[in-house]
């Protein structure tokens, strides 16, 4: 009798085990699909006092979802030529890159001492 009842537990606790796979499994699913479903994204991750990247590429005419991540410190970004300029309240911007070339791209505000090499390059393609 107390064999079967362990043995019925044990499926029980199998089945919850393969329950919270599949849910983390298909959560994760919807994640990745919602994250094409928003198209290329070009993204700024900001620290002090640096960006992650010392350069990021898009491909001309196509539309990106810039945005701006700070990691640690308070930043915002700029890109020259461009006009668009992404901070802590506006931190997602759609933007279609018309022009090739290489925009320099800045830290656009003064967020401390290493604030003059937070400069970056964005190279439209
Ligand atoms: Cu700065």
């Amino acid at each position: 009798m107390q064999k079967w009842a362990m043995f019925s537990l044990f499926i029980i606790a199998c089945l919850l085990g393969t329950g919270v796979l599949f849910q983390n499994i298909s959560a994760r699913q919807a994640e990745r699909a919602q994250e094409e479903a928003a198209g290329p994204t070009l993204k700024f991750v900001a620290t002090n006092y640096q960006f992650d990247q010392p350069e990021y590429t898009v491909k001309a005419g196509e539309t990106v979802t810039v945005t701006l991540q700070n990691k640690e410190g308070l930043h915002a970004v700029e890109i020259k030529g461009l006009g668009i300029k992404l901070d802590n309240n506006n931190k997602s911007q759609q933007v279609t890159f018309d022009k090739p070339g290489t925009y320099e791209v800045i830290c656009a505000l003064p967020c401390g001492p290493g604030h003059d090499q937070m400069v970056t390059k964005l190279v439209v393609q």
